[in-house]
């Protein structure tokens, strides 16, 4: 492991001279039926690093990524680090008005991108807030942005030089920068991987999760790179039929999902999908808990485990996991290798076993602070030790056990939804006088977004909760939408004015399928 203070560059970590000696020839990435052997890789590296160094950035500039998973998401990746730059990796869920917000919080000097996303966002007719390139309008690519016949030099970095930033959504709805060093990835590969995925040259890694999520970046950059191995990089949706596809044509040894894909996997294979499970040989699952039931379900289906492990964007990745062989439905695992743990009271004491609390990690991986937000910092991080907003208990074989979290967000398919920037962007329609979201959890246990409204006119019937939805879809991400919409006279609060949303929590449904 590097020492802070050392020289070190990741984009040399994965494809240095040490690196293509050894894995050289190895497929790095298969995509749409291409392949490239790290050697190739490091091509394309060098052909991105020469054409963003004649873009006239200077080190620790932020570069934005906003593409589906591909090669040149890996390689502009690599090269960003390779020049000194700080890459900032957007998700492709984004909004045009999530866009300017990061474009502008990051201080974005370039913004990276393809048609795709492109034109989804209208970025030919309202230009983004700094200057960008499509991918795509480089054809054939390899002209222009592969070479130029220049070359760039590596920039001379540390361990813990800033390397990149990911943005991740807070309770208050703004999206706030965890900004991560050089050190980190290698941090997370020693750590996770060398302790609970144990990957060779021979292994083939899918993740139906993106390389702009902290675990997507993981499991189909970090682990399998740092190892030698291949990452089947799909820019599709991972729809059931598409994952199942991947299965039969790429035969991955690993598969990371979240709870919601595998959900949708057994549902697809119950209603006679066919699902090819045989080339894999560990499945690996995060963002959220995993329901025992879909944890049951697969090893009776599948006759595998899945390993849960809880991670988080500023830990980068997994500190505690299931190990194989070991694995307890319901539980998030033990601790991982390399990281310490602890689970506080209300009043900052030590928790009595058994008793819930709130979990403070440290670890070697841990960020490096949130981009230009000083005092959220110093409140999550503390010497050394992040404190991570969940609840957990443990039990005597120091398995952990997710309880909730201390704020009111929750995740749908593994992305966080804050109740927050759901209600306002609902409260923007003309008729809503005030709104409460909540999870709704379904019958294998997963959560999507249920709206409690209280109207101020207009008839409460399915044209006006359509009409609702549809402000609420101009806002929002298409995960963040509420699945549904229920009209009550009066919001429930305490004394002093807080709405009570465990009350709304244990409302029966509606009526399924009402809405
Ligand atoms: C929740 C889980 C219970 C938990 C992530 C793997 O999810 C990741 O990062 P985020 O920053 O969210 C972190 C929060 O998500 N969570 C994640 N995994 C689990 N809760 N069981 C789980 N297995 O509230 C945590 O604080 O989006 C996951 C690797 C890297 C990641 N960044």
């Amino acid at each position: 492991m590097p020492s802070p203070k050392q020289p070190f560059n990741l984009c040399d970590y994965f494809i240095g001279p040490d690196k293509l000696n050894r894995f050289g020839n190895n497929i790095a990435i298969e995509s749409e039926g291409q392949s490239l052997t790290y050697r190739d890789l490091a091509a394309i590296v060098d052909q991105w690093a020469a054409t963003l160094s004649q873009r006239n950035l200077a080190a620790e500039d932020r570069i934005a990524l906003l593409l589906s998973d591909r090669p040149d998401f890996v390689a502009c990746f690599l090269a960003s680090a390779k020049l000194g730059l700080i890459c900032v990796p957007l998700s492709t869920f984004l909004t045009r008005e999530d866009l300017e917000f990061v474009l502008t919080d990051s201080g974005a000097k370039l913004l990276v991108t393809e048609h795709e996303h492109s034109v989804r966002l209208g970025l030919d007719s309202q230009p983004a807030p700094c200057p960008s390139i499509d991918i795509n309008a480089y054809s054939p690519r390899s002209t222009e942005i592969r070479n130029t016949g220049e070359w760039a030099a590596t920039a001379d970095t540390h361990a813990s030089s800033p390397c990149f930033l990911l943005y991740t959504s807070g309770s208050t709805g703004k999206p706030k920068g965890v900004l991560h060093a050089h050190q980190s990835i290698p941090r997370t590969v020693e750590c996770y991987a060398g302790s609970v995925l144990k990957m060779t040259p021979e292994d083939r890694v899918y993740s139906s999760s993106r390389l702009f999520f902290a675990y997507g970046l993981g499991n189909s950059l970090s682990f399998p790179l740092a190892a030698g191995a291949t990452v089947v990089l799909d820019p599709g949706r991972p729809t059931p039929e598409r994952v199942a596809a991947i299965f039969s044509q790429y035969r991955p040894t690993l598969f990371f999902g979240v709870p919601a894909v595998y959900n949708s996997l057994l549902q697809f294979k119950a209603t006679g999908g066919e699902v090819d499970t045989t080339s894999l040989r560990r499945c690996l699952s995060a963002g959220e808990a995993l329901p025992g039931r879909i944890f049951e379900d697969w090893k009776n289906n599948v006759g595998l485990e899945i390993l849960d492990g809880i991670g988080s964007t500023e830990m980068l990745h997994i500190f505690i996991s299931n190990r194989p062989g070991h694995a307890l439905a319901g539980s998030s695992g033990q601790a991982v290798n390399g990281y310490r743990l602890r689970l506080r009271s209300d009043e900052g004491g030590e928790c009595a076993r058994g008793e819930a609390g709130h979990l403070w990690v440290n670890g070697a991986s841990a960020f490096a602070g949130y981009w230009h937000r000083d005092e959220l910092t110093q409140e999550t991080l503390r010497n050394g030790w992040v404190r991570t907003g969940d609840l957990y208990t443990t039990d005597d074989e120091g398995f952990f056990f997710h309880v909730g979290r201390v704020d009111d967000c929750f995740k749908v398919r593994g992305l966080w939804v804050s109740p927050l920037e759901v209600e306002s962007a609902i409260l923007a329609h003309e008729s809503v006088s005030e709104a409460a979201v909540v999870p709704s959890i379904d019958d294998a246990g997963l959560a999507t977004a249920r709206a409690f409204v209280v109207i101020k006119n207009g008839e409460p019937n399915e044209d006006l909760k359509q009409r609702i939805r549809e402000t609420a879809c101009q806002r929002l991400a298409n995960y963040k939408v509420p699945s549904q919409i229920e009209f009550i006279s009066a919001m429930p609060r305490t004394a002093t004015g807080k709405v009570q949303r465990f009350k709304l929590r244990d409302l029966g449904p509606e009526g399924r399928g009402a809405n």
